[in-house]
């Protein structure tokens, strides 16, 4: 759990000002299989925010806004502690924003357990194993994300495959036991067919718009043989956003695209996506086909409609096909060499203890174990190595002040401290 050696580092392509220029061209023309009103993404983009940190809107305190880092700290003052382990494939880690202090670890399986005050309690928060389908490596109960009033509502939302290999979006409810939800609460909301086992995304998060958006990946198979990625009319291979708040079980928001639960398109497999809590901008990690992985992002303001490429593009690299004019490339990405497989997504770090962090995006490598950051420079972006951990990173996550965990396939929960 040491910083990288300079052989370690890696080359990285920078995206610069060409980022947000290509978002100028004329419109995207929508796969004519589309029977939808496609609203492409509109030649006016809201330009990024600043290195400053926005305040949250609520905030009313005195208290000076913190400022973002302009550089990356050195990751050798800093090691991943294990806080909590005996896990079975854990793959999401999540607080439930109710200032309880619990964590929620996700079990491919289909079970959530808490960590709370430095233990695994013994009783699943939730148990739904006989639901989910998890046969294969990347299906299973994959996402979780608590109802931004769950304080009041008791509300949680989970993404998994079922016995079919299908993926559900369902609504859950606690019981009268904080530590235990209700089994029987469960209310479907989406249910997508998989044309294949693997690709099936899985992350749920409310942005700060307070819909619910769900990465879904583009169904499977390779190189998405069905064009998932770039076919607004279908589910597969997009962020979805809804509104659970209203409609039975829920509305479609007036301002998605294309008059469906599909709010930006063009993805592979998001594994991992997340709102940075301060500014409410989106950060995905895109794993890539054979090649490329990458790392997506979208100022908070950017239209609906986004298009994240796939598969015209892997990465900054030509995949299949002519690219139309408008693609959102990646801000990061990196190449398979050394082992390196699959990105996972990671979080902007807004914590208190670790004050040199902040405003620094993180994300892993699935099979090195490689930790990276990201962070604004000038009007591009620059990437570093930062730790070599040798886990097998499936997740990242915050607690409810901000700090950062990663989970471990192989079973622990690790939390970034100082050394
Ligand atoms: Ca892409």
């Amino acid at each position: 759990m040491t910083g990288p050696s300079n052989v370690q580092r890696l080359f990285w392509t920078l995206t610069v000002a060409a980022l947000f220029l290509s978002a100028c061209a004329p419109a995207v023309t929508p796969p004519p299989t589309s029977t939808l009103s496609p609203v492409p993404v509109p030649p006016t983009l809201t330009p990024p925010p600043t290195d400053t940190a926005i305040p949250a809107a609520e905030t009313s305190t005195a208290t000076p806004v913190p400022v973002d880092a302009t550089a990356f700290p050195n990751a050798d003052d800093f090691q991943w502690v294990p806080t909590a382990s005996g896990f079975l494939r854990p793959v999401d880690i999540q607080n439930a924003g109710d200032g309880s202090e619990r964590l929620f670890v996700v079990e491919q399986s289909g079970r959530i357990l808490i960590v709370k005050g430095g233990r695994v309690l013994p009783t699943p928060f939730l148990n739904i194993i006989d639901e989910v389908g998890s046969s294969g490596n990347e299906q299973g109960l994959l996402g979780l994300a608590f109802h931004p009033r769950y304080a009041e509502n008791g509300l949680f939302f989970v993404n998994y495959t079922d016995r079919s290999g299908n993926t559900v979006i369902a609504r859950f409810k606690v019981s009268g036991d904080p530590d235990v939800a209700d089994p029987a609460s469960e209310t479907r909301l989406l249910y997508v067919q998989q044309p294949f086992e693997n690709h099936n995304g899985g992350g749920l998060a409310f942005g700060p718009d307070g819909y619910l958006y769900a990465g879904l990946g583009d169904g499977g198979s390779g190189g998405d043989p069905l064009g998932n990625g770039q076919n607004t009319s279908v589910l597969l291979g997009k962020i979805l956003r809804i509104d659970v708040n209203s409609g039975d079980p829920y509305a479609i928001p007036a301002d998605n695209p294309f008059g469906s639960e599909v709010w930006a398109y063009g993805l592979r497999n998001p594994w991992r996506f997340s709102f940075d809590r301060s500014t409410g901008d989106l950060w995905i990690g895109d794993v890539g086909q054979d090649t490329w992985e990458e790392i997506d992002f979208l100022p908070a303001g950017f239209p609906s409609g986004a298009n994240f490429g796939w598969n015209y593009m892997e990465g900054n690299h030509s995949f299949k096909g002519m690219a139309p004019p408008g693609l959102v490339p990646p801000v990061a990405e990196y190449d398979h060499t050394e082992g390196r497989c699959s990105v996972t997504g990671g979080f902007v770090y807004r914590g208190a203890d670790l004050p040199e962090w902040r405003g620094i995006y993180f994300f892993g490598d699935y099979c090195t174990g490689m930790v990276w950051g990201v962070i604004r420079s000038g009007s591009g972006w620059q990437t570093q190595a930062l730790f070599q951990t040798g886990l097998r990173i499936s997740s990242f996550g915050l607690d409810q002040a901000g700090e950062l965990y990663v989970a471990d396939l192989q079973g622990t929960i690790l939390l970034l401290m100082r050394k």
